[in-house]
């Protein structure tokens, strides 16, 4: 409750709270009437899992998790098992598991919005965070406190209206979210000595008004680039997050596109712990960077083509063969040559291939679940699919990838452009949006569980010589 009361005297939040004054005071006195807020739940829950951290080192902490060869060591550490992470697991045939719960699993159980069927992205931060299946009261608490907590600060506001146009959106976005470093509360904390143990406290703190800010960060990066700077719809009290993404982005009153927000933000929030944007935040925070220059850094790394900026590439990759065509039919043939003339050129299959996976990424396939429900006949959607049903098999026989099968980033563009998202330069942005849930619960608990700095020890090649060179 302390949390949502500091919220409301944030001064950014102060301009907004005289606007809609009276239904921050619904959505605040609603708020307290609920049973336990994720804060009060997450105190609880911290001295438990210390306890058990603590028991698992005393107990397995001589055990070897794995063995490091020199080619791991060259070959971006894959497959090195070196970190704790606790929000979600990878299989490498099954995919990913949130807390123990695979995606449609979370989409049978986590609370959905009234009306809606897809899980409300505040339901997962809530598993994420807890490890358990939040009730629609605690979801609804915590769409109140995201709301009111949304208010970007003027400063950063001008910030964003200042960028050129011609400068990326994901640009614009880690821009943002560095320059709200200013109010790391974090930050101001431990300027002031704050206790090690009490650390997570202010991380928290900085996690929620964080997360609560991304959709007003990336509505406004959107307007500006791709609106002339329209006015979006402010923030609803009573809206949940998704709802609210989609009010920002212009698309509110489309339904199917809000369900469409609840679940790309449930399914790309986290995808365990060594992947790039993870890593990097994790790796940054262990520095004790606080929540804004910590998923900023995550921002940078979720900003390259061979990870989130897949997602727009996909796009410019199919846009790219339609014109190659030139209104010609596609066919299977037409994919084929287009497949192996990317190959040949020696760039990558944007969409296909995975560092863990082996199989058909199940963000993939919910994705495809959710476009044959809403958008069956959808021409562009028809196409994803035909490039599904060749492109595994053309990699398979160039023989150079270990998973032929698509990944998340194949199928993201063509639900968000059926609905008139079509500039593809903005999708990485949202795919951020939603990295933010799964890189700070783990932040948190990382703060909660004092992990330290995080120092790999690395070699030069002549020291590796030096080791084995007539040995
Ligand atoms: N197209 C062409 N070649 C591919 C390929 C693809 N889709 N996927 C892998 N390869 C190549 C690799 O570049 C590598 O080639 P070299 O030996 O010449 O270096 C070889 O196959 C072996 O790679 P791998 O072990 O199968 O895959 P990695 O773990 O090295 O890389 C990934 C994983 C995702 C970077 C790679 O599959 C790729 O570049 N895919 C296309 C980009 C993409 O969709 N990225 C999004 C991933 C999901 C996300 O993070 O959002």
């Amino acid at each position: 409750m302390a949390s949502l009361r500091a919220a409301f005297r944030l001064p950014g939040l102060a301009k907004v709270a005289t606007r809609h004054n009276t239904i921050a005071a619904q959505a605040f006195r609603a708020y307290s009437t609920k049973p336990q807020g994720l804060k009060d739940r997450l105190r609880e829950l911290i001295p438990e899992k210390r306890e058990e951290v603590k028991q698992v080192k005393a107990e397995f902490g001589s055990k070897v998790l794995g063995e490091t060869t020199v080619d791991m060591a060259y070959g971006g550490m894959r497959g090195i098992k070196g970190l704790i992470w606790e929000g979600s697991v990878l299989d490498a045939n099954e995919g990913i598991r949130f807390r123990g719960k695979t995606i449609p699993e979370c989409q049978q159980e986590l609370p959905a919005a009234e009306g809606g069927s897809e899980p409300l992205p505040e339901s997962l931060f809530w598993l994420l965070v807890t490890g358990e299946v939040p009730t629609q009261e605690q979801v609804r608490g915590l769409s109140a406190e995201w709301a009111a907590r949304a208010q970007l600060p003027a400063f950063v506001e001008d910030l964003l209206d200042r960028c050129p146009n011609t400068l990326h959106p994901m640009s614009q976005f880690s821009l943002a979210v560095t320059a709200l470093q200013h109010e790391s509360q974090f930050a101001k904390a431990y300027q002031k000595g704050v206790k090690k143990t009490e650390y997570w406290d202010t991380t928290f703190e900085d996690s929620m008004d964080l997360i609560a800010k991304l959709p007003s960060i990336a509505g406004r990066i959107y307007q500006n680039v791709f609106r002339n700077g329209a006015k979006a719809t402010p923030i609803d009290l009573n809206k949940d997050y998704g709802a609210n993404l989609a009010s920002l982005l212009g698309f509110g009153d489309n339904k199917d596109f809000v369900e469409l927000m609840r679940l790309y933000l449930t399914i790309h929030s986290d995808h365990e712990g060594g992947n790039v944007s993870a890593h990097t935040t994790h790796l940054v925070g262990s520095a004790l960077s606080d929540p804004y220059l910590s998923f900023a850094a995550g921002l940078n790394g979720l900003a390259g083509p061979l990870h989130g900026l897949a997602n727009q590439e996909v796009l410019r990759w199919i846009t790219k063969m339609r014109e190659e065509l030139g209104g010609k039919d596609v066919s299977d043939e037409t994919i084929k040559d287009y497949v192996w003339k990317t190959l040949k050129s020696g760039q990558v299959v944007p969409g296909y291939g995975h560092a863990v996976l082996r199989k058909t990424d199940p963000r993939y396939s919910c994705q495809r679940e959710f476009a044959l429900k809403h958008i069956p006949n959808d021409p562009l959607f028809k196409l994803v699919s035909q490039i599904y049903t060749v492109a595994p098999g053309i990699l398979l026989e160039h023989g150079k990838t270990k998973n032929p099968w698509p990944n998340v980033d194949a199928h993201s563009g063509v639900l968000l452009s059926a609905y008139g998202l079509t500039e593809q330069d903005f999708y990485t942005v949202l795919f951020g949006v939603s990295r933010g849930l799964g890189v700070l619960s783990q932040l948190i608990w990382d703060r909660a569980l004092g992990m330290p700095l995080e120092r790999p020890k690395s070699y030069s090649t002549a020291a590796i010589k030096a080791m084995y060179a007539n040995k």
